[in-house]
């Protein structure tokens, strides 16, 4: 009974003698007006006799019950109904209770009981009025942030007119309070904190508290969270009274970092003023946020973290936070600066950076890199989020404890670009999960020269954020304390939850967009609030100089300090004459090249298999290695035929990968396939991963039990996103050149919606950032009457994209042309016809002693065509990647006599000897196929014109004339050739789209094109 008395006796209002305001102020004076230490006020106790029928343990129920009865007097049963209406009247212990009436009886004992409840006619006020406290709490919980003081400028552009809050003194009406109430004390909820120590305070005090806690310069979202005790725990980490306690040291600390953030930028300006440089000035707190960030994860026993972010600050975190000795920075203004052979490279604001060192705060060994970067912003976030589950692969860290990332935004940015949204929804997926990322946003409240009142429709940039349950901590950025509190909260929330957390740094723009333009052309208002802007550092260190904390002469020492080391720095700086963009590499693959950086070899193995090993994935592949596991009926077949495949030593498409990966596996390489439904195969021709038919998530996935040592194999479906899952698997191939990382497109011209990642990251990612990249693209392609979509995965538009000039033959030896070609090339861009070239090039792609991407054309209707199929023979020990398959038919014994040579690449080959053996052209008219497109091989073509002297050369392609390989293949056939024959062209017209709708319509095309492919007239005339 004790709890309850207690419980009950809490909720009265104090008698006047004992009002709270009293004793508050009593409080204050002595506490020096820290309200947040008050000491408990009271406590009563009863006498556990009084009340027999309660006991300790039965306290907990009857609590329970009295919540309940707050929220609904007639939610519980009616005798405990008067007996809380008494308690809550005053009656005195014992004299609550009321037996229940006697059957039959009068309800003598209940009239009584009306009559007492009927003499206190304010307790269904003061029961409505502890409400109207929870309610009011609730509301700072939920809307506190929209009154906090976040913007430094005063102008904040957050419009809540359509949500007004209904908080602070004056709106107690609100919740049917008055002035009079203010000075009650109320009993306070267990979803609030900020009594401390105490379970009641007064009104006045309660919403003091709430104020210090939701309404200064933080504003915390998180009410949204569809988890208590995550809820709990953020409000007890800003509802605690005396939370925002710094030591000096702490102080000091952050005055140091304060001081180079700003003059790093100062001394740029002084240095390069002309120059671009995206500089921080109004958000330097953002150099000790992220410091923060990475104490307080290292203390929790981080030892990695990959960070990606856009232009703004960026030399600045590279100097203050990545640790980039300043002389390699500045030297990176000097325009005399010679670019050593390594690549084109890039402006110095795009550049990563790898480096390990000594937390000084934690003693610990920490590897921070920064991703390089494209202009397009936010397209670095699944990327960096990639190489953060791969080196969490790597190490066996399960939980995300040992690797973590971090990624920076821009406030526009955050807001307008959609990958946001896609690399936030890989947060909570088991094969994309980095287990919590720490986003902090550099919300300057512009973007370029937009403002944000047209550049976005939520209220916050930060909105989107919300769709995982991350918390949002908005701070105002010029209150340095504040943003180190929040960095440290947000770091524990991962450390804790594991789940992603948003930091919202709100800053201003000191200058225009870059250093170059001129702000007040478009926001005249708030840049002249700017002009007036005294800046942050010098704000906290008067701050600092008042409270003490350091003297004038310490602070300016440091100030001249750090000046001092920017200045001897640039004085190093000028000694630099070479830019070296090895040095930003962001990913180093220790190891794996030579000393020089260069491959250890020029050769590649043999990509083929002995009979043995093709036996044993081929029995892997059509059975299933787990006991009591019921598959499907439709799949039980497939696997026999695979089987019978296996006993025939033939191949089809998707047993020519398994052949691959399993081999791969077998021998070490880890694979990792990810895409949309790849797990089955948009064909269902591949079924990686078997289910068990009558068990939910039973799965077995055979290709993992291939070898006692071999390396895992993961294959993932992916959440139904392009952009973001194809840059995530580029950052995990970005982590090691040890494992063969797959990105299927569920039909190839999908892969246009990750646009960004093909044409900033794997076309040019090597020459800018001297990075190689091993990452391998399945694309789906193939003309096959479905319609515009679904046929074309764009091959004109990687072909146009490869480095290599169509004019020139290349200058090798004929031993070293395949390889020094795929060395020079900025991808590999292959159509294979056949399952056994397919399996070698896979192979290939680990096997070479570098890494390129591998963009594959792959088919869908071949995966079942009979005649697609490969012989065991030609993938056994000794066979090769075919970049040409020449014609082995009968044109091979009368060469003289070829009237012509079609060739081809993909599919069409098999519509074209179809064709040509129905018009008994097998001897006039021979077949190559080009199945290595990029790097072009010359040498294998030019083999087959000369093998050919009296034929004329036609490319056939089924895509339309101004889409396909033609204008790739054209040029460099005639340079082939050196120029002495024509090139003719047979194949569908020009047309904007890639195929037609109609069915009809398409096999009429069809046929046209291969009536021209086998009229040996159809170009006499023509020039
Ligand atoms: C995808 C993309 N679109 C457009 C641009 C051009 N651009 C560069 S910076 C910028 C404004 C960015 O604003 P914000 O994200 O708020 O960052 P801030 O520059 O204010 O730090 C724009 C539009 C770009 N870099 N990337
Ligand atoms: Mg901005």
């Amino acid at each position: 009974m004790h709890r309850i008395r207690t419980t009950v006796v809490r909720l009265r209002p104090i008698a006047a003698p004992q009002t709270a305001k009293s004793q508050s102020q009593a409080r204050l004076a002595t506490v020096g007006g820290a309200l947040r230490t008050f000491q408990p006020m009271r406590s009563y106790t009863a006498s556990v006799s009084a009340e027999p029928f309660l006991n300790g343990t039965s306290s907990n129920y009857v609590e329970e019950m009295y919540y309940a009865w707050l929220e609904n007097p007639r939610s519980v049963h009616k005798s405990w109904d008067i007996f809380f209406r008494n308690a809550n009247a005053g009656a005195p212990p014992g004299a609550a209770y009321q037996s229940p009436p006697r059957l039959g009886g009068a309800a003598l004992g209940l009239a009584n009981a009306q009559a007492m409840v009927g003499v206190q006619p304010n307790v269904e006020k003061l029961v409505e009025d502890h409400l109207a406290v929870q309610s009011l709490v609730r509301a700072y919980q939920v809307r506190g942030h929209h009154i906090a003081k976040l913007d430094p400028l005063d102008i904040s552009v957050v419009d809540f007119d359509e949500a007004p809050v209904m908080v602070g003194l004056k709106k107690v009406e609100f919740y049917g309070l008055d002035e009079s109430d203010l000075d009650k004390v109320f009993r306070l909820p267990t979803t609030t904190f900020i009594g401390g120590s105490e379970s009641t305070l007064p009104l006045r005090e309660i919403i003091q508290r709430l104020e210090m806690a939701y309404c200064q310069s933080i504003g915390v979202e998180f009410m949204f969270i569809n988890d208590l005790e995550q809820c709990q725990w953020i409000r007890q980490k800003f509802e605690r009274p005396g939370i925002m306690q710094f030591t000096l040291e702490e102080k000091r600390t952050l005055l140091a970092r304060m001081v180079r953030s700003t003059r790093f930028e100062e001394f740029l300006q002084r240095k390069w003023s002309s120059e671009k440089r995206f500089g921080l000035e109004g958000c330097e707190s953002l150099i000790p946020a992220l410091k923060t960030i990475i104490d307080k994860s290292s203390m929790n026993g981080v030892e990695s973290i990959i960070m990606g972010m856009p232009h703004r600050g960026r030399l600045n975190v590279l100097a203050n936070v990545i640790r980039k000795e300043l002389d390699q920075i500045f030297c990176q203004f000097d325009s005399k600066l010679e670019a050593a052979d390594e690549g084109s490279g890039d402006v110095k604001y795009h550049l990563g950076m790898w480096h390990r060192r000594i937390n000084r705060v934690t003693d610990r060994n920490i590897t921070l890199s920064l991703m390089a970067n494209p202009s397009h912003l936010e397209a670095v976030d699944p990327v960096v989020q990639g190489k953060t589950k791969a080196e969490q692969f790597y190490c066996g860290d399960t939980e995300g404890n040992r690797v973590m990332s971090i990624l920076l935004h821009g406030d526009a940015a955050f807001a307008g670009q959609g990958v946001v949204y896609e690399t936030f929804h890989l947060s909570d997926l088991p094969s994309y999960t980095t287990h919590g990322t720490i986003h902090v946003v550099v919300n300057n409240q512009i973007g370029f020269t937009t403002d944000p009142r047209v550049a976005r429709s939520s209220s916050y940039p930060t909105d989107v954020a919300k769709v995982v349950n991350a918390p949002i901590f908005h701070v105002n950025a010029d209150d340095p304390e504040a943003v180190m509190y929040v960095c440290n909260v947000a770091a524990e929330w991962r450390a804790t939850f594991h789940k992603d957390v948003v930091v919202d740094l709100v800053c201003y723009r000191r200058n225009g967009h870059n250093e170059m333009d001129e702000p007040m052309f478009t926001q005249p208002l708030m840049y002249k609030q700017i002009k007036k802007q005294k800046g942050v550092l010098q704000k906290y260190a008067e701050k600092l100089i008042a409270e003490g904390a350091v003297t004038r002469q310490e602070y300016e020492e440091e100030i001249a300090k750090y000046d001092k080391i920017c200045e001897e720095a640039h004085a190093r700086s000028k000694d630099e004459k070479i830019l070296h963009i090895k040095h930003w590499l962001d990913s180093p693959w220790p190891g794996f090249f030579n000393m020089d950086g260069q491959p250890k070899s020029m050769t590649s193995p043999s990509t083929g298999l002995t009979e043995e090993e093709l036996g044993h994935i081929g029995h892997i592949a059509s059975s299933v290695p787990v006991e009591d596991f019921t598959i499907h009926g439709g799949l039980s077949r497939i696997l026999k035929s695979r089987a019978a495949m296996v006993g025939q030593r033939v191949c089809d498409w998707a047993l020519g990968e398994y052949m691959a990966f399993g081999s791969l596996l077998k021998e070490g390489t880890h694979i990792r396939l990810s895409g949309q439904d790849v797990e089955r195969g948009t064909f269902s021709h591949r079924h990686h991963v078997l289910h068990d038919q009558n068990v939910d998530k039973r799965i077995c996935i055979p290709m993992n039990h291939i070898a006692p040592n071999q390396a895992p194999y993961t294959v993932c479906n992916s959440s139904l996103s392009e952009y973001g899952v194809l840059g995530f698997e580029l950052g995990f191939a970005m982590a090691s050149p040890n494992a063969l990382v797959l990105w299927e497109a569920q039909f190839g011209d999908f892969h246009n919606t990750a646009q960004c990642i093909i044409d900033q990251f794997i076309c040019p990612g090597q020459a800018k950032w001297v990075r190689q990249n091993g990452i391998v693209l399945l694309l789906p392609h193939g003309m096959e009457g479905m319609g515009p979509e679904h046929s074309s995965a764009r091959p004109e538009r990687f072909l146009q994209m490869c480095n290599e000039d169509p004019d020139a033959y290349p200058k090798f030896s004929a031993e070293e042309f395949a390889v020094r070609q795929l060395y020079d090339c900025n991808w590999i861009i292959v159509n294979c016809s056949t399952p056994a070239n397919y399996f070698h090039v896979l192979r290939r792609q680990i096997l070479q002693p570098f890494r390129k991407p591998l963009i594959v054309f792959t088919p869908k209707s071949l995966l079942r065509h009979p005649d697609a199929k490969s012989n065991f023979d030609d993938m056994l020990t000794g066979t090769h990647f075919q970049r040409l398959i020449p014609d082995s038919g009968p044109v091979c014994e009368k060469p003289d006599g070829v009237k012509r040579i079609v060739f081809c690449t993909g599919k069409v080959y098999y519509e074209l000897t179809r064709e040509r053996k129905n018009r008994g052209m097998d001897n006039t008219v021979a077949i190559a196929r080009i199945e290595q497109l990029s790097p072009f091989p010359f040498d294998q073509v030019k083999v087959e014109t000369d093998r050919y002297p009296n034929a004329d050369l036609v490319w056939c392609q089924e895509e339309h004339k101004n889409q396909g390989y033609y204008d790739y293949v054209k040029p460099r056939l005639r340079t082939t050739v050196d120029r002495t024959r024509p090139v003719w062209y047979a194949g569908r017209g020009p047309a904007a789209a890639p195929a037609t709708g109609n069915k009809a319509a398409h096999l009429v095309e069809l046929q046209r094109f291969l009536d021209t492919a086998f009229n040996l007239d159809a170009f006499t005339g023509q020039s």
